[in-house]
C-alpha cells in the first residue's frame, strides 16, 4: 500500500514537472464570478465606458458626468463630477443586509482570546467614534494623518475613520525605522500621528512607542499623536510617559462612545490616501490615489480575479502597511461586503503550522500570498500543511514577484489540492491594484508566467526604442492607456512623476493622450497567447559580456534545481565580462552546501541560460536579506559582491544577515 501510494505521488510530480497549462478546475468556473471570454473584446470595443461596471459597485452620492477626462495627459482623471465616501462604501452600505456577519476577522498574538470577530455593525460603531476623536482632534478634511501601526484592528478602524471626515491616510509600515517615519511626515507635512505603545513579535512584547518617539523627534513641525494601547500591563516595562501632545487613544474614544459622524462627500479625485514606496533614488515616492477610481479599480479587481463574495471568508496574508493590504484586505474586500481576514503573527509562530491552522479554523475560502512565502512553506515540508484540512481553499493567489514554476506547482499542489487556481497578480503601489493576471474562471494557467493583461488594459512589451518586441523576447513592460485605479501623481510633485513613470516613452511635450505611455519598471515577454512574463525589475538585469540577462531567468533556473529553496543573483564588476553573476543560495533542509551541490547550480544554470550566465560566485546562505513586503533588497547584495561599504539597511525586516553573508563571500 504503502509503496503503491509514494508511485502515485512520484508520478504525480513527473506530471506536474512537465505540464505547463492547467484549466481552471471545473468547479471553480461552476462557481466563479466571471466565466465569459468575450469580456476581453467587449471591453476593448467599449473603451473607456466599459468601467462603468467597475463605477457601478460603488455607492454614489452623486453620479459622475465622465468616465475619463483626458484632456491633460498624465494627469487623468475618472469619474469626474461624482460624489462618494469611501468609508460609507465599505461599511454603512452593508448594514441593511450584512449588519451581523463579520468584516473582520482578526487573529492576533500570541493568545487565542486576542482574536476579534469584528462585525460590520461593530465597524461601523468603532469607526464612527474613531472618527469623532480625529475631529475632536482638529483633523480638517485633506489634512493627512500618518498612521504607524501594525496588524491591529485599529489601523483599519483609523485608515476607514480618515475616508470617513475626508482626510487622507498616510499608513508607514510599523516595521519601518523612526527614520523613515520622520521622512514621510516631514514630506507630507503630516501633523497627525496615530500609533501604538508596543506590539508582538513571535510571543515577545515590542517597543514601538520608543521607536515612534526617535522618529518624531525629526519631524519638523508640530505633531498630535494618539497612541492605541495594545499590550495593556504588558508594555509596563518600557516605562512610558505621553508627552502634552500625545493622547491616549482609549481615553479619547472614552469621550465620544456611541458617537456618529455623517461620511463627508467626497469628488470622486479627491485624494484617498498616500503611500510612499522606495524609488531608485533616495527619497520615498509619495503615491498619491484617489477615491472613486481606486475604490472601484479594488472593487471590480477583488470580485473579477480574487473571485470574492459577500459570504466568503477571505484571507490575504500581506500586511496592511504594504499596497497588498490597502487595496485587498481593507478597501477591495469591504467594498464588496465580504469577511476579510487580518493575521498579526508570522506563519512560523508558535509553529510552522500556523497559517494552516487558521484557514482551517476559518474555513477560509482565498489565500493570497507572495511567492517569498510560498518558497518558505516548500522548504519547511509539506508535512506542516498536510495536518490540516484545507479543503476551503477555492483559489491561491500571489503578489508581490515573479514565482518559479516549482513554487507555484507546490502551491497547486499541496495547499489547492489541485482544486483551486491560482492568480499570479502583476501590479504595483502606483496601478492601485491588479493589472497583469489571468481571470480565475476564464483563462488555463501557465506557471510563472503571470497571464493577459486584464480586459480593457493595453501592455505592451517594448524595446528601447518603444517598439513592440517579439513573442518570446525579454523587453519592457508599458501600459499605454490610462485605467481607473493609477496614480495620479507623486504627492507635491509633478515633475518628478512624470520624470519616474512617463518620460521614457513618451512624447512629453504632447496633449494627446496616444503620445504618453507609463512605464513601470519591469522586464517582461510576451508569448502567442498573450501571456506576459514578469521578469522582474529593469534594475535587476544584469549584463554580461554585452548581453542582457534578468536576475529572474537565472534564480529561476537555480530554484529548479533539487534542493534549492531560494535563490538571489546579482551582479558584480567583473574586468572582463563587465559584470558577472553572483548567486546567493537558501538550500531546503537535509541539503548540504558542498561542491556537488554548487556544481549541480552551475549546471542548472548553464543548462536553462547557457554558459553566458554561469555564476561567478555561488554564497550559501540562511536567510537573505529582504524588505517588509518580502523583496530581496539586491542592492546590498550588490555591495557585498563588488566588495563596496553597505547602502541604507533600514528597510531591511534581518539586518544582521548582511554581514554574516559578508563574511561567508570572503572565504
Ligand atoms: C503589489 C506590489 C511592485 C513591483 C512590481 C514588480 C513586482 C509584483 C508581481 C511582481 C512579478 C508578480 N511584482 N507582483 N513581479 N510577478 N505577480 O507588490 O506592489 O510593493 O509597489 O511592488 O513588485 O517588480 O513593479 P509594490
Amino acid at each position: 500500500m504503502t509503496d503503491e501510494g509514494s508511485n502515485d505521488d512520484v508520478e504525480l510530480e513527473v506530471r506536474l514537472a512537465e505540464q505547463d497549462e492547467f484549466e481552471p478546475p471545473e468547479s471553480f468556473v461552476e462557481q466563479a464570478n466571471v466565466t465569459d471570454a468575450g469580456i476581453y473584446e467587449e471591453f476593448e470595443e467599449n473603451w473607456p465606458d466599459c468601467w462603468e461596471g467597475a463605477a457601478d459597485l460603488l455607492s454614489w452620492d452623486e453620479d459622475y458626468e465622465t468616465v475619463l477626462d483626458d484632456s491633460n495627459p498624465p494627469f487623468y482623471e475618472w469619474f469626474t463630477g461624482g460624489k462618494l465616501n469611501a468609508s460609507y462604501n465599505c461599511i454603512d452600505r452593508h448594514l441593511p443586509e450584512r449588519a451581523d456577519e463579520a468584516a473582520l476577522e482578526w487573529v492576533g498574538e500570541p493568545v487565542e482570546e486576542d482574536n476579534r470577530t469584528i462585525t460590520y455593525e461593530e465597524l461601523h460603531r468603532e469607526v464612527n467614534e474613531a472618527a469623532a476623536v480625529l475631529r475632536d482632534l482638529g483633523v480638517g478634511e485633506d489634512d493627512i494623518v500618518t498612521l504607524y501601526m501594525p496588524m491591529i484592528p485599529q489601523l483599519p478602524i483609523v485608515m476607514l475613520a480618515c475616508a470617513r471626515i475626508g482626510a487622507p491616510h498616510s499608513v508607514v509600515f510599523a516595521g519601518f525605522s523612526a527614520e523613515a517615519l520622520a521622512t514621510r511626515m516631514n514630506a507630507a507635512d503630516s501633523e497627525y500621528l496615530v500609533t501604538c505603545d508596543g506590539y508582538y513579535r513571535r510571543g515577545d512584547p515590542l517597543d514601538h512607542l520608543e521607536k515612534t518617539n526617535t522618529g518624531l523627534a525629526d519631524v519638523e513641525h508640530g505633531v498630535d499623536t494618539v497612541v492605541v494601547d495594545r499590550l495593556g500591563s504588558n508594555g509596563d516595562d518600557f516605562g512610558h510617559d505621553l508627552a502634552d501632545d500625545q493622547h491616549d487613544y482609549d481615553d479619547l474614544l472614552a469621550d465620544h462612545e456611541g458617537a456618529t459622524v455623517e461620511p463627508v462627500e467626497r469628488d470622486a479625485e479627491d485624494m484617498l490616501f498616500l503611500m510612499y514606496t522606495s524609488g531608485t533614488t533616495g527619497q520615498p515616492k509619495g503615491v498619491k490615489h484617489t477615491t472613486a477610481g481606486y475604490l472601484a479599480w479594488t472593487a471590480w479587481t477583488s470580485q473579477s480575479v480574487l473571485d470574492i463574495k459577500p459570504e466568503d471568508t477571505y484571507f490575504c496574508a500581506a500586511d496592511i502597511g504594504w499596497i497588498t493590504g490597502h487595496s485587498y484586505i481593507v478597501y477591495g474586500p469591504l467594498a464588496l461586503g465580504t469577511t476579510s481576514m487580518m493575521y498579526e503573527g508570522t506563519p512560523d509562530y508558535p509553529t510552522r503550522e500556523r497559517l494552516w491552522e487558521i484557514i482551517e479554523a476559518y474555513e477560509a475560502d482565498q489565500l493570497y500570498t507572495a511567492p517569498t512565502a510560498i518558497r518558505s512553506f516548500m522548504k519547511w515540508g509539506e508535512e506542516y500543511p498536510e495536518r490540516h484540512d484545507l479543503s476551503s481553499l477555492r483559489l491561491l493567489g500571489t503578489v508581490g514577484e515573479p514565482i518559479n514554476p516549482r513554487a507555484w506547482k507546490w502551491y497547486y499542489t499541496h495547499i489547492g489540492n489541485e482544486e483551486a487556481p491560482i492568480v499570479d497578480t502583476w501590479w504595483q503601489t502606483e496601478t492601485g491594484g491588479h493589472m497583469v493576471t489571468t481571470l480565475p474562471g476564464v483563462n488555463d494557467m501557465k506557471p510563472g508566467s503571470a497571464g493577459p493583461a486584464l480586459p480593457g488594459l493595453d501592455v505592451q512589451i517594448v524595446d528601447t526604442s518603444g517598439e513592440a518586441v517579439e513573442q518570446g523576447r525579454a523587453g519592457y513592460l508599458t501600459v499605454q492607456k490610462p485605467w481607473p485605479g493609477m496614480l495620479r501623481t507623486l504627492y507635491n510633485n509633478d515633475e518628478r512623476f512624470i520624470e519616474e513613470y512617463w518620460a521614457e516613452y513618451s512624447d512629453t511635450d504632447s496633449d494627446d493622450p496616444e503620445d504618453w505611455v507609463y512605464f513601470p519598471e519591469d522586464g517582461a515577454k510576451v508569448d502567442e497567447d498573450g501571456y506576459i512574463t514578469v521578469l522582474g525589475r529593469v534594475d535587476d538585469v544584469i549584463n554580461v559580456s554585452g548581453h542582457r540577462l534578468g536576475t529572474m531567468e537565472i534564480e529561476s533556473a537555480i530554484v529548479g534545481v533539487e534542493g534549492v529553496a531560494e535563490a538571489a543573483v546579482v551582479g558584480g564588476e567583473h574586468d572582463l565580462k563587465g559584470e558577472a553573476v553572483y548567486a546567493y543560495v537558501i538550500l531546503e533542509e537535509g541539503y548540504e552546501g558542498d561542491d556537488e551541490m554548487r556544481a549541480a547550480i552551475v549546471e542548472g544554470v548553464e543548462d536553462a541560460i547557457g554558459p553566458i550566465a554561469r555564476p561567478e560566485a555561488v554564497v550559501f546562505t540562511p536567510e537573505l536579506p529582504k524588505t517588509r513586503s518580502g523583496k530581496i533588497m539586491r542592492r546590498l547584495l550588490e555591495d557585498i559582491a563588488n566588495d563596496e561599504e553597505l547602502g541604507d539597511t533600514s528597510t531591511l525586516q534581518n539586518p544582521e544577515i548582511v554581514e554574516d553573508i559578508r563574511g561567508k563571500s570572503d572565504d
